[in-house]
């Protein structure tokens, strides 16, 4: 094997991307990484550096290289100077040749969890405590890179929709989805809260000809919910659309969006879909629409007993999710839930005790929720006292309503919960880089 490194210039580009190295071979190149798996074989070693996009296979041989594989320590970050060699045998067409390294840092000591591995093989806890860590292994990166590719999603399609992206404030003076969840924080010399979502501001800008708005943005909800569904912050995609005929018009946006989305990743996640072992179910269209009375008969006949009213809670949830996946149905809308349950943002319907609310289901767990909303001023103002609340605290919101305001309705998808579904994740805390609940507030 030749070693012609004072004969052979290193490329100007210096920091080569990992796709780009077939185009080089038989040049000497520079790349940087962490070392995440150094694999000794008799004569030789394979050196597995993680670069940002991509996992690059080294090879390290005595006779070769200026420097000892001692030097080499996993998790290191490295600067390689390598040949690259056509190799036939080799998936990539080629193998790189270390030739020399600069070791830009060290690790203090070896890593508490196992990282270099299919998989991290521990628990939940360590799993989330030690996440600048676990985050080094593919598959655990691969869920967020699935993430921002949904989040893309959403904004492509919205803003060929012409929807205008927003974005609310989370320090707010009144909640909006219910008092007890609220997180108090002392503005100054006065109490605010951190926004349990968007939902006022959203409607607020209905009337102003900002007619259709989306926001993908943390909501915070003071839940003492120790669930594998539940966090304290979580990312909520949020739209509101101005002059709908009825809430069916926000259920077809939904639609649209979820099947945009799934059909997208199916392509642009493929290579984290590998890395994951998972496949995406594009469900037909159009999803079905139950009632929550149909639901709740469903509920009742598989022997949960739940009264008119009753809230379908995660086990009757999961029992209509279980009735619609006999029929290979992943996703469906629960639609006129009770008024009772519902904020009083939303719609009655005329003359029932129910109202134009509705959730979207996937595989037996709410994902959204939604509805068309009251946007008569009287109306809203009785709902509101009905509810227990009172109108003045609301000032900001009832003003864009006493001026006048088109009929409107919208959604907010929690977008764990939604790749939690899709990824077939066991916890939703595996869905958020450093999640929030009642017991964790680090990392
Ligand atoms: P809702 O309170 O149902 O509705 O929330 C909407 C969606 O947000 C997600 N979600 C959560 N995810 C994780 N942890 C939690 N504690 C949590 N709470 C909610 C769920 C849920 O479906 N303003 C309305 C939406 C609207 O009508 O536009 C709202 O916030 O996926």
């Amino acid at each position: 094997m030749k070693t012609e490194m004072n004969t052979v210039k290193v490329r100007k580009t210096e920091e080569l991307e990992a796709e780009q190295l077939g185009a080089h071979i038989g040049e000497i190149v520079r790349l940087h990484g962490s070392i995440y798996k150094i694999r000794k074989m008799s004569s030789f070693a394979f050196v597995l550096l993680r670069t940002k996009r991509q996992m690059v296979q080294c090879v390290y041989e005595p006779a070769y290289a200026r420097f000892a594989l001692e030097e080499l320590k996993e998790e290191a970050c490295v600067r390689f100077t390598a040949e690259v060699i056509r190799e036939e045998r080799s998936r990539s067409g080629y193998d790189l040749h270390l030739l020399d390294v600069e070791i830009l840092s060290e690790p203090e000591e070896v890593p508490p969890v196992v990282i270099n591995q299919k998989r991290v093989n521990t628990s939940i806890e360590n799993l989330l405590d030690y996440r600048p860590i676990t985050l080094r292994n593919e598959k655990e990166r691969a869920v967020f890179q699935i993430q921002a590719r949904i989040c893309q999603a959403f904004r492509e399609f919205l803003d060929g929709q012409h929807f205008t992206e927003i974005h609310t404030p989370k320090l707010v003076a009144a909640g909006a989805e219910g008092g007890a969840e609220l997180f108090k924080v002392q503005y100054f010399d006065r109490p605010a809260y951190l926004a349990q979502s968007p939902q006022l501001y959203k409607q607020i800008l209905m009337s102003t000809g900002l007619d259709r708005v989306y926001e993908i943005g943390p909501a915070f909800r003071a839940e003492q919910s120790n669930t594998n569904r539940h966090v304290t912050e979580f990312i909520s995609f949020d739209g509101e659309m101005s002059w709908i005929q009825s809430q069916n018009d926000v259920m077809a946006m939904i639609e649209e969006i979820v099947d945009h989305v799934l059909r997208g990743l199916k392509e642009r996640g493929a290579k984290q879909l590998e890395v994951l072992g998972k496949e995406i179910n594009v469900p037909a269209r159009p999803y079905p629409i139950l009632t929550y009375s149909e639901c709740l008969k469903m509920v009742n006949d598989a022997g949960l007993k739940l009264n008119e009213g009753d809230d379908l809670g995660t086990e009757g949830e999961k029992i209509v999710g279980d009735v619609m996946g006999q029929k290979g149905i992943d996703l469906y809308f629960i639609a006129e839930y009770p008024e009772e349950a519902k904020p009083f943002y939303i719609m009655e319907k005329d003359g029932t005790p129910y109202s134009y609310s509705f959730d979207l289901d996937y595989r037996g767990q709410e994902v959204s929720s939604g509805g068309q909303r009251e946007h008569r001023y009287d109306v809203l103002v009785k709902r509101m006292e009905k509810k227990g609340l009172d109108p003045e605290d609301f000032e900001f919101y009832l003003e864009a309503f006493r001026y006048g305001m088109p009929p409107h309705g919208g959604w907010g998808i929690g977008i764990e919960r939604f790749l939690v579904k899709m990824l077939d994740l066991p916890n939703i805390r595996e869905a958020i880089l450093f999640p929030r609940d009642p017991s964790r507030l680090e990392p």
